[in-house]
């Protein structure tokens, strides 16, 4: 049901110019997509940080002037934690190994991308709640506005930052949206009941857990009305933490979200949930099984192995193009029809009464 692209991956680290001499691209990732002006745009995650030297590691940090600080450590030094490739921790306080910008590259074709010569490329972390970097940027197209919603890392936390544009010429930034810790917010694409609503992602520490929350605003700025929607399922793919995707769909059998889940040992795969058309806070099923997992060699092996991790698709009738990051290093693309997916769902949820009858 789930046909990958057989040019996979399509983008890798090495088609991609670095943001700044003295910069290696370490991974490129988690693409927001849109369409505009007839062309296939995605908006990449870029994560670079130089080149490591023998025994040291070093990363990039932004400071408040907009340049790059260059922070460097002894790797044996002991209170050095190096065991997730993604962050480092040192004497109590956690880096990340690679600062993120977002990158806009577009295509004519859906698989062949570059990055346009007529237009600036580059989205780059502004001020104190970005000096970490910006990353995994949701694009919802409202009201005739493209609505970027991404990630936040400073040394203050991880939350959810809001940019607008219509032109992706001029960007209006309209700061943090969702304070800390948050992430994976998703906008819905029109007004349900006279509100807006997002999907997104607060973790909490020691009670709950990293759960899909909704929340309403009237001028997606100011956020309320918040519920817990979607939350982690013991002994399945989705064990330890789930995260929404990108826009949800509109179908007639309600709205369709692919969202990733992780298991206690991180490893990533997408499934799906229905939401009631009116009433998005009722679920209406939830994919028992992944509709994508990580078995392909690409997927399985690379910065940040056994990881496929969706934000952007295109929806054509029937047809969801949907691009993923895999293992956090490159960018790949699958086809999935909508019908497969609903009456997948609908399956697992009449298969999953008889098993509850029968029990
Ligand atoms: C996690 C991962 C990383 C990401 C940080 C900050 O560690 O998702 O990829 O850089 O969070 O968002």
């Amino acid at each position: 049901m789930t046909h990958r692209f057989t040019q996979n991956p399509i983008l890798k680290t090495q088609d991609i110019r670095p943001s700044h001499p003295g910069l290696i691209v370490e991974c490129v990732l988690n693409p927001g997509v849109f369409s505009f002006e007839g062309k296939t745009w995605l908006l990449l995650r870029v994560a670079e940080r130089p080149a490591q030297k023998d025994g040291m590691i070093s990363f990039p940090v932004m400071q408040s002037d907009g340049s790059l600080r260059i922070l460097e450590f002894e790797r044996n030094d002991p209170h050095l934690d190096l065991s997730d490739a993604r962050i480092i921790t040192y004497k109590g306080d956690t880096y990340l190994t690679t600062i993120s910008h977002l990158r806009l590259v577009c295509s004519d074709d859906h698989i062949h991308f570059y990055e346009p010569s007529d237009r600036p490329t580059r989205i780059v972390g502004h001020g104190p709640l970005e000096t970490f970097g910006i990353e995994d940027c949701r694009v919802s197209l409202i009201e005739g506005e493209y609505h970027l919603t991404y990630t936040q890392v400073s040394e203050n936390g991880v939350g959810v930052g809001l940019m607008r544009t219509r032109d992706w010429r001029t960007f209006h930034r309209a700061g943090m949206i969702l304070p800390p810790h948050n992430k994976d917010c998703c906008l819905f694409e029109e007004q349900i009941n006279g509100k807006y609503y997002c999907l997104h992602r607060p973790s909490s520490v020691f009670v709950g857990g990293n759960y899909i929350w909704l929340a309403a605003s009237p001028d997606l700025l100011h956020w309320g009305g918040h519920h817990c929607l979607l939350r982690t399922r013991e002994g399945m793919w989705d064990s330890a933490r789930v995260g929404a995707g990108a826009a949800p769909i509109r179908t007639e059998a309600g709205w369709l979200q692919i969202y990733h889940g992780a298991d206690a040992n991180h490893r990533y795969a997408l499934g799906a949930v229905l939401l009631d058309l009116h009433d998005p806070s009722v679920v209406l099923a939830r994919s028992e099984t992944p509709l994508l997992e990580p078995v392909a060699d690409y997927e399985m092996r690379g910065f940040f192995g056994n990881v496929v991790f969706t934000n952007g698709h295109l929806v054509h009738g029937d047809e969801i193009t949907m691009y993923y990051g895999a293992s956090d290093e490159v960018i790949c693309g699958a086809k999935l029809s909508i019908e497969g997916i609903l009456s997948q769902l609908e399956v697992e949820k009449s298969s999953d009464i008889v098993y509850k009858i029968m029990s």
